[in-house]
């Protein structure tokens, strides 16, 4: 049985749109307006935010709220390590993607020893460093920080003495940087990059199922190929950005790119992901209902959400 345990993060500084941090909270209106008793099973644990900082103005172009994003990821980082050691499972509900370089931080303390694999859903590839963001957006930057690569090769920006060493601190949090490797991660339906992250991807040779292949393959053996790919791994964590869904399921998110996956897809792929005993911590991130229409990609997100906690618990 597992022992889950959701986490709640009103990330919001890491993102280019303001209403990440809301995210949350509609999908517990989605829950109740779809009659779902989802929310009453489960006692949350809440991740203190740092969205005061948006009040104090930014200080660093080209990692915008560095400071505040790094309290973030540090709170997400000892939270995930507590619960890791008392054996829980822990489902992150955030808003900005930035909370995933906590989550894996936290996982990854709790046992030194164990091999991380990280599955990552997402239309984006998130490995931007200050040096090469387009931005300065932190949500584009958690996989960088984990794999402790600043990719200077295609140094594109000059980020100012102060932002470097944040960017130093956030990488070396949680203990010894890196925290995984370039194989050990499994990109799917990512589909808009930039050429910095198109060096690494192509120089470390990162896998990356695109929405194309994984409906040529099904999304059975899609969800097989991501956790054989990972077969070295002790341990896995998955990440869903919901950007990682179609456009036409709803514009409520920061970065909409089209040609994404169905949320009949988005559900099975991640019902058949968690079913692998080495998956340890599951995450939903970037829900933005201040971009949407009748509160759509909350009730499409919370259907992922449900029906993926639901193989957790059936399977073990
Ligand atoms: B998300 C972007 F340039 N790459 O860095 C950037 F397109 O967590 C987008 O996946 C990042 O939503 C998207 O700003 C981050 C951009
Ligand atoms: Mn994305
Ligand atoms: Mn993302
Ligand atoms: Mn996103």
């Amino acid at each position: 049985m597992r022992d889950i345990k959701l986490v709640e993060v009103r990330s919001e500084l890491a993102a280019g749109t303001r209403g990440a941090s809301m995210g949350i909270d509609a999908l517990k209106v989605a829950s109740l307006d779809k009659k779902s008793d989802f929310f009453s099973k489960f006692d949350p644990v809440n991740v203190k935010d740092a969205n005061d900082y948006l009040w104090r103005g930014n200080e660093h172009p080209f990692a915008k709220y560095i400071d505040g994003v790094y309290e973030v990821i540090h709170n997400v980082y000892t939270t995930i390590k507590d619960l890791r050691e008392r054996r829980k499972f822990p489902i992150v509900l955030a808003g900005d993607h930035s909370t995933a370089a906590g989550t894996i931080m936290g996982i990854k303390a709790a046992h030194t020893d164990r091999r991380l694999g990280v599955i990552w859903i997402d239309a984006h590839a998130d490995l931007h460093s200050p040096y090469t963001s387009p931005s300065g957006n932190m949500h584009g930057m958690p996989l960088a920080i984990c794999l402790g690569i600043d990719n200077l090769e295609q140094k594109q920006n000059e980020p100012l003495p102060g932002t470097i060493a944040y960017w130093e601190k956030l990488k070396n949090l949680g203990g010894k940087n890196p925290k995984i490797i370039p194989e050990d991660i499994v990109f799917i339906g990512v589909r808009s990059t930039e050429e910095p992250e198109n060096y690494l991807i192509r120089h470390h040779v990162i896998n990356n199922i695109s929405v194309a292949e994984s409906r040529a393959l099904g999304i059975r053996n899609t969800a097989e190929k991501a956790l054989h790919l990972l077969r070295d791994c002790d341990q896995i964590y998955i990440s869903f950005d919901v950007d990682s869904l179609d456009t036409s399921i709803s514009k409520g998110t920061g970065t909409p790119v089209p040609d994404g996956f169905t949320i009949k897809e988005a559900v099975d792929l991640n019902e058949a992901l968690i079913k692998d005993k080495r998956v340890c911590a599951w995450e939903i991130v970037e829900v933005n209902p201040t971009l949407d229409t009748e509160n759509a990609m909350a009730e499409n997100a919370f259907e992922v959400l449900e029906s993926t906690t639901i193989s957790l618990i059936q399977n073990f």
